[in-house]
């Protein structure tokens, strides 16, 4: 009896060890799920010290990327916040999720998409939301939830600091054209070296809700997908007055347009070049200033990238994170005599891609691999395991993680309805409107001669093969840009938006 009861202890004991072990199991799979930390910035061009820019601080971006990977040839897929964000939210092109202004929500024209926070979602994490993730009218929108898509996470954020308060005191190029001063500063060149701490300002007050969450998300089993929305160096440029400092104006230099370049390139995007008077036909004076604000702006929003980044050290969460930065679209400094972006040159096409944590191996490269904002998607998703929805447009970048030198593609797009651009490594053919391409309406640029893309290479017969193999590369990827996602409903009715006073001048 007693052999009896003591075989059925250890019985029991054994089975009960196994449940622990079992428990015990299932825990550390949970651990072992990475997470990730997505950082992006709001109209960041690749002026940064990792990306070769002589004046441009930016430590933290810089020390992310000798962890990481960086691409040097990252493009987004369209040069506006709102169609450019819903692109790489839902990992399809401009021409599948027919959102191309700034007006439009993520579900109008693709009610059921699957977004990216929301397959983490599915697959057991805790996505959260800090700043701007889905586009925000910048700056009138700070403090809302903008456009934001409230299928994609459990919980989110959004900041406002002192420069909502300064817009008063922010200092506007004189407009041609007056509009109400609270669009303004968002639209035209507009700068102030603020008073205060970083901490005041609405990026900082969002580095340090992100770092409140980071703090209890180190406290929990479950896997986060935490995405902080910087919202500089969008305009306008406000930054304390101490990064200000540390670009002498003296020092700032303003591109130089060579004489009748204005008559190289076609005249469809001639009209894009003189929309803006004011920004036209900028003095030299406004013009170091306006770089000087961007500069200072983004030094500024780097350091709040910097506090993020110390507390993913400080809570040991680093080892097992995932982190991404990057920014929307780029931004024009005066090249080709423009201003912000907008266009389909390099400067508003290209952004800062890095990526770094588990999974990422090739450590401190950077890579030359062509890669576009689509391919953000199934990336993040092969590296955390997560299951993709079936009809991505992008390609995993993994392969280029683990060797800088494997090309997942050989050619990248940006643009749609009709009007794109391609970049292989050589070079860039844009093409405006639907239709065969012309002189009239096509360009081509050597990068290997002409990094700037100043000199227009389209009526060069010694180019008439390149062209032509372009022209016929842009084609397929056009036409497959725009294959309906299968499963995804696509509403192409165009919603009608009334303002106020628009609606008043109705009635
Ligand atoms: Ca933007």
């Amino acid at each position: 009896m007693y052999r009896r009861r003591q075989s059925m202890y250890r019985t029991i004991t054994t089975l009960l060890f196994l449940l622990a072990f079992a428990l015990i199991s299932t825990a550390h799979a949970a651990d072992s799920k990475v997470n990730v930390l997505f950082l992006i910035s709001d109209d960041l061009n690749c002026d940064l010290g990792t990306y070769g820019h002589a004046q441009v601080k930016s430590p933290n971006i810089d020390r992310l990327a000798s962890r990481g990977v960086q691409f040097n040839q990252a493009y987004c897929q369209m040069p506006g916040c709102n169609p450019s964000r819903i692109s790489f939210l839902t990992g399809l092109y401009p021409d599948q999720t027919l959102s191309y202004n700034n007006q439009v929500y993520l579900r109008e024209h693709t009610p059921n998409v699957t977004t990216l926070p929301q397959a983490f979602r599915n697959g057991g994490y805790f996505p959260a939301r800090v700043g701007k993730i889905f586009h925000y009218n910048n700056p009138s929108n700070i403090g809302t939830g903008g456009h934001d898509d409230p299928h994609s996470w459990d919980q989110t954020v959004n900041p406002r600091g002192r420069d909502k308060d300064d817009e008063d005191l922010i200092y506007a190029l004189p407009d041609a054209h007056p509009m109400p001063p609270q669009w303004r500063v968002g639209d035209t060149l507009s700068w102030l070296a603020a008073d205060g701490e970083d901490e005041e300002q609405t990026d900082g007050v969002g580095a340090t809700e992100a770092i409140k969450l980071l703090e209890r998300f180190a406290r929990r089993d479950t896997p986060f997908f935490l995405a902080v929305g910087f919202y500089r160096p969008h305009l306008p440029f406000v930054a304390p007055k101490k990064y200000f400092d540390m670009y002498p104006i003296e020092e700032i230099k303003v591109p130089e347009i060579p004489e009748g370049y204005l008559d190289t390139v076609p005249p469809a995007i001639r009209s894009r070049f003189n929309y803006k008077y004011e920004e036209a036909n900028i003095s030299q004076a406004h013009a170091r200033r306006a770089i000087q604000a961007y500069y200072a702006t983004t030094t500024f929003m780097d350091a709040q990238v910097g506090r993020v980044l110390d507390a993913l050290d400080s809570t040991g969460l680093a080892e097992n994170t995932v982190v991404v930065f990057t920014s929307d679209h780029g931004f024009h400094l005066g090249e080709h005599g423009l201003w912000k972006k907008g266009t389909l040159f390099e400067n508003a096409a290209r952004v800062p891609l890095i990526f770094a944590g588990p999974g990422v191996k090739a450590k401190g490269s950077k890579t030359n691999s062509l890669a576009e904002l689509v391919d953000l998607y199934p990336t993040l998703t092969e590296l955390s395991g997560v299951q993709p929805p079936p009809y991505l447009s992008g390609v995993s970048l993994v392969p280029t993680l683990l060797d800088p030198n494997a090309t997942p593609r050989n050619s990248a797009i940006t643009g749609g309805r009709g009007s794109y651009s391609i970049r292989t490594a050589r070079y860039r053919y844009t093409r405006r409107g639907r239709g065969p391409g012309s002189a009239a309406n096509s360009e081509l640029y050597d990068h290997q001669s002409d990094p700037e893309e100043l000199v227009n290479l389209i009526r060069d017969p010694s180019r008439s093969d390149v062209v032509s193999s372009l022209s016929a590369m842009l084609d397929e990827r056009a036409r497959d840009a725009a294959i309906p996602p299968e499963g995804v409903i696509q509403n192409t009715f165009e919603f009608e938006r009334v303002t106020p006073d628009q609606f008043r001048k109705k009635k």
